[in-house]
């Protein structure tokens, strides 16, 4: 007897198997994303954006109007169309970096103005389409492409702390959060509410996800698994950042 697995309802079964590398982070981003949808019983009115990098594999994914953008730009795509049909649910979907690199000036503008949309953002500490590159999140000593004795922050700084970031220049009003796809429920729990806050008016939303990339990591499933479970997270402190009401959480400071 075979047995299906069980896929949100909102996924487009007839684009499955997805195109992510077997191990990749983003089809449990994107899991947690699908029950979520799923859960608050938005399918009819959420727009789906993805950037370009492997996140840009997703723009057949789901039974949502979807919008595949210029690198870093889905923010500012998204922006638009949330003004011009305010009813409707926008959530952009995008890597590292698009989102802190290349795009990084439409992710900090967005934040500013308290744009009512939602956004995900995978870390998985590379340029994974183009390589394997050293992107603003590689982790201090990680080995990438550009990065061959592994990143040194004296010399290319250390990694970038997006949420921390998102939470210290937006207004009262939105949601921050990190996740990670070693806990999809909390992830999931994250961006139910990174959702209801937009559909609630409030303001910004920004959920990081920690994610895996085992094809540029070179990593096999028990390496991959320990780099996300226990490496990431030393630096990449998981949990809500921000919460509408409660204002912005002091939060332990990372080890490295
Ligand atoms: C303006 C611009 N600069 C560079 C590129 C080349 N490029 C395409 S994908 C990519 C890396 C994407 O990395 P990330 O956003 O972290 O997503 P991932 O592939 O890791 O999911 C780059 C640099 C581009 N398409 N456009
Ligand atoms: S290259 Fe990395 S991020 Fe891209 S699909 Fe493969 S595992 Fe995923």
């Amino acid at each position: 007897m075979s047995v299906q697995p069980v896929m949100p309802k909102c996924w487009r079964v007839d684009t499955k198997p997805h195109k992510f590398c077997p191990g990749c982070g983003h089809g449990l981003v994107l899991k947690a994303l699908g029950d979520a949808i799923d859960e608050l019983g938005i399918q009819d009115r959420a727009v789906f954006g993805c950037d370009i990098g492997c996140s840009l594999l997703s723009w057949d994914f789901f039974n949502l109007d979807t919008v595949q953008t210029h690198h870093g730009r889905t923010t500012p795509v998204m922006t638009g169309i949330k003004r011009a049909r305010p009813e409707l649910i926008c959530i952009a979907y995008m890597g590292d970096g698009g989102g802190y690199a290349i795009g990084s000036q439409h992710l900090v503008n967005a934040a500013v103005r308290n744009e009512k949309i939602t956004v995900i953002l995978a870390n998985n500490t590379v340029y994974a389409m183009t390589g394997g590159q050293m992107a603003p999140t590689t982790m201090p000593d990680q080995k990438t492409e550009t990065s061959p004795y592994g990143r040194d922050p004296l010399k290319t700084g250390y990694p970038m702390l997006g949420p921390e970031m998102v939470a210290a220049i937006t207004r009262e009003g939105a949601y921050v959060a990190r996740g990670t796809i070693a806990n999809l429920r909390q992830l999931k729990g994250y961006l139910k509410k990174a959702l209801e806050n937009q559909m609630a008016g409030n303001g910004f939303s920004f959920v990081e996800a920690l994610s895996s990339c085992p094809t540029n990591w070179r990593t096999n499933a028990e390496e991959t698994w320990k780099y996300i479970e226990e490496v990431m997270p030393k630096f990449f402190k998981i949990g809500e950042i921000k919460v509408p009401g409660k204002g912005r959480e002091t939060r332990e400071k990372a080890e490295i």
